[in-house]
Formats: structure tokens, C-alpha cells, sequence
């Protein structure tokens, strides 16, 4: 029957490794109320970058007119500084002033 070596042959486990893994952050998107863009172009963007259907869309926009802002989703840091920039730059594109930003959850 082997025994434990009574000297550090090198083999023993001296300590259980443990898993560092942390729960990544995750992003909300922000849409910013703001006087100039129309209704139906916010709920027009809520519909295409958001996956939205139009009812959903539309109490998102109404949400958002009347608290000053409102989440639109909630993504990993990748995707949701794409919808960001994807969304600005479309408005920026109609000339409309609406923005879009994130928060870390
Ligand atoms: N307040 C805008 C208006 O009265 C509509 C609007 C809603 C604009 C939501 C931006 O994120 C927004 N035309």
C-alpha cells in the first residue's frame, strides 16, 4: 500500500483551483426624449432596430415622450453599442435629433 511522501515530491494538491468567472455586464439602450422627432419615426426605429411590433413600439415612444427617456433592450456591451451607433446614425441620416445611449445595468 503507497504512503504519502514525507517531502514534497512535487504531486500534491495543495489547494483547489476556483473558477474566476464573473457574469458579464449587460447594456441597456436608452432612447432619449427630446421635442423635434416625430412620433411615428421613433416608433418606426423602436419596429426596426428593436424587433418591436407596432403596438409595443408605440407605448415604448409614449413612455419615453412623457418621462424623458425609456429602455429599449437590454444586450451584451457588443450589440449594444451597435444599436447605438446604428440608431443615431439613422436618425442623423432623417436629420432628426433623437438619441439614443447606454447604461450598465
Ligand atoms: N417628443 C417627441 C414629439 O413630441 C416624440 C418623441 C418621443 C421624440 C420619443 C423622441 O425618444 C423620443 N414629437
Amino acid at each position: 500500500m503507497p504512503h504519502a511522501p514525507d517531502y514534497d515530491d512535487g504531486n500534491t494538491l495543495l489547494d483547489t483551483a476556483k473558477p474566476k468567472l464573473k457574469r458579464p455586464k449587460r447594456y441597456q439602450v436608452i432612447l432619449l426624449n427630446d421635442d423635434f422627432t416625430p412620433m411615428e419615426f421613433v416608433v418606426l426605429v423602436l419596429q426596426e432596430f428593436f424587433g418591436m411590433d407596432e403596438q409595443k413600439a408605440h407605448a415604448i415612444m409614449l413612455a419615453v415622450h412623457h418621462d424623458g427617456k425609456g429602455v429599449c433592450g437590454v444586450f451584451s456591451r457588443e450589440v449594444a453599442e451597435m444599436k447605438v451607433q446604428q440608431v443615431n446614425q439613422f436618425s442623423r441620416a432623417h436629420k432628426h435629433p433623437l438619441m439614443c445611449q447606454l447604461e450598465v445595468v
